[in-house]
């Protein structure tokens, strides 16, 4: 049977990189996670920006984030969840595809955790550049990713 992909951005995500999906969202482990649980919740239908979605679309998409940041949180053991969009690219939007970071926070895991919006939106410019080193953050291997996706897909049977 022929494999099946994901679409986010140009990216195709293999299913192995996949742990949740309900019939208008996905969401995928990052290879390039900031912190233990950093995940990513998008769309199926590929749109750039949070305006492009349909009602049913938002709705679905965060009701999943819900869902998938509760989980995540008990799971590594964290205590507050960062949920972050990048809205295009002058926010930082890299990838042109609609998605939520979700990020398990713990006490003291960012230098300077403050309250400005936008420090915790523009995670990877501002907070993480801070504490973590670029070279830190290399892309993981396709089985590393898919052996997260595995354990986070126990969470939701
Ligand atoms: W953005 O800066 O567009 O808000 O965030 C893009 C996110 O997508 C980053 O966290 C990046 O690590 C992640 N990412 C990019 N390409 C892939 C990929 N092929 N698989 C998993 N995560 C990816």
């Amino acid at each position: 049977m022929a494999a099946q992909y994901y679409h986010f951005g140009r990216h195709q995500i293999s299913e192995s990189e996949v742990f949740y999906t309900t019939q208008l969202s996905f969401a995928l482990v990052n290879n390039r996670p900031v912190r233990p649980g950093h995940v990513l919740v998008c769309p199926k239908r590929e749109v750039k920006r949070v305006a492009d979605l349909t009602a049913d679309e938002t709705c679905d998409l965060w009701i999943t984030a819900q869902k998938i940041g509760r989980q995540l949180e008990s799971y590594h053991n964290a205590s507050s969840l960062t949920f972050g969009i990048q809205d295009g690219p002058e926010a930082g939007q890299t990838v042109p595809h609609v998605h939520i970071h979700i990020i398990p926070r713990t006490a003291g895991d960012f230098e300077n955790n403050d309250d400005d919006i936008n420090d915790e939106i523009d995670l990877k410019e501002k907070q993480l550049k801070r504490r973590l080193d670029e070279e830190e953050r290399q892309i993981r291997s396709l089985g590393e990713m898919a052996a997260e996706a595995d354990e986070y897909r126990k969470l939701f049977q």
